[in-house]
C-alpha cells in the first residue's frame, strides 16, 4: 500500500467511485429497470458530477467512450471480470494489462480477488503481477475483495467481510472494495483490519435513498473512506440526485436527512 490521497482517485482523501462494469459481470438483465442505462455515455455523464471521483469500466468501454471524457472524468480500468454466463467456481479473467490501463488514459486500476474460492491461488498470483507493474506504473490498485466460493456459506458475514478487508491490506492493495458487513461497528472492524489500505463500501443491488444513504453513513462514520457504487445511481431515474446526496454524506459530513434534503 501506497499513499494515495494525492492522487486523482481521491478528493480529500474519500472515494467515490462509478462502477459500471455490470454488462460484463451482470449483462443486460442489469439495464431492464432503466433502459437508457445501457447507454454507457449516460453513466459517463453521471460521472461528471463532482462528487465522482472516478469511473469503473472494463477496457472495451474505455476504448470506445474515454476519449470523448477524458478531460471531465477520471478512469478506473477493471483489469479482470467474468460473465454470469461462467457456472464453475468463483474466477475472473484477466481482461487487459496495467501497461494498456495506462494507454487508455487510467489513473488506476481495480481487480477483483475472490478469497476463498478454489481458485484462489491462481486469482493472487495475477494480482502480484498487476499490482507490481501497477507500482511501475504509479497507479493505484483497487481490490474488489470478494470472498465466495464452495467454502463460503455467508459472503457478507462481519468475519468474512473483516478478512476481506485484511487481505487486501496484505496483498497490497490501496483501496479494499467490500461489501457492506451490516453495521458500523462490523464496518470498523473492517478498517481496524484494513490498517492504512482504504475501506470502501461496495453499492450492493437498488435500495431506496434512505436504506443506500444510511449504510454509506454507517461506513463513514466507521472510518470507511468512500464508496464504489453502480447500481444504486445509474438504476435510478435521476442519478444525479443521489451523486448530490452521496456528495454531502461522503464529503461534507451531512447526516442522512440533512443529504436527502439537499438533494431535493
Ligand atoms: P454495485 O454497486 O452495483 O453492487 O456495483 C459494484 C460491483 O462490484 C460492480 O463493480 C460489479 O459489477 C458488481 O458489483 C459485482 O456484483 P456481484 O459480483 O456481487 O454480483
Amino acid at each position: 500500500m501506497v499513499p494515495i490521497d494525492d492522487a486523482p482517485l481521491c478528493r480529500d482523501g474519500k472515494v467515490l467511485i462509478l462502477a459500471y462494469d455490470h454488462g460484463l459481470e451482470h449483462g443486460p438483465v442489469d439495464f431492464e429497470g432503466v433502459p437508457e442505462s445501457a447507454d454507457p455515455e449516460r453513466t459517463f455523464e453521471a460521472a461528471t458530477h463532482p462528487a465522482v471521483t472516478s469511473v469503473a469500466v472494463q477496457k472495451g468501454i474505455a476504448e470506445a467512450y474515454y476519449p470523448s471524457y477524458e478531460d471531465d472524468v477520471d478512469l478506473l480500468a477493471k483489469l479482470n471480470g467474468t460473465s454470469n454466463l461462467w457456472m464453475g467456481e468463483p474466477d475472473s479473467a484477466v481482461n487487459c494489462s496495467v501497461e494498456y490501463a495506462a494507454e487508455l488514459g487510467a489513473s488506476s486500476v481495480g481487480f477483483t480477488l475472490y478469497g476463498g474460492s478454489n481458485n484462489e491461488i491462481e486469482m493472487a498470483e495475477e494480482f502480484r503481477e498487476v499490482q507490481e507493474a501497477a507500482r511501475e506504473h504509479d497507479l493505484p490498485v483497487v481490490m474488489w475483495s470478494y470472498p465466495r466460493g464452495q467454502g463460503l456459506k455467508n459472503d457478507t458475514d462481519p468475519s468474512t467481510i473483516a478478512y476481506a478487508a485484511r487481505l487486501a491490506l496484505e496483498l497490497g492493495a490501496d483501496v479494499a472494495k467490500v461489501k457492506y458487513p451490516g453495521s458500523r461497528s462490523a464496518m470498523e472492524e473492517s478498517v481496524r483490519m484494513a490498517g492504512p489500505t482504504k475501506v470502501v463500501m461496495s453499492g450492493g443491488s437498488k435500495t431506496s435513498d434512505r436504506a443506500f444513504l444510511e449504510s454509506v453513513k454507517r461506513t463513514i462514520d466507521a472510518g470507511g473512506k468512500g464508496l464504489a457504487v453502480g447500481r444504486n445511481v445509474w438504476q435510478r431515474e435521476n442519478p444525479e440526485r443521489i451523486l448530490d446526496a452521496l456528495e454531502a454524506v461522503i464529503f461534507e459530513a451531512a447526516t442522512v436527512d440533512e443529504a436527502l434534503a439537499a438533494a431535493e
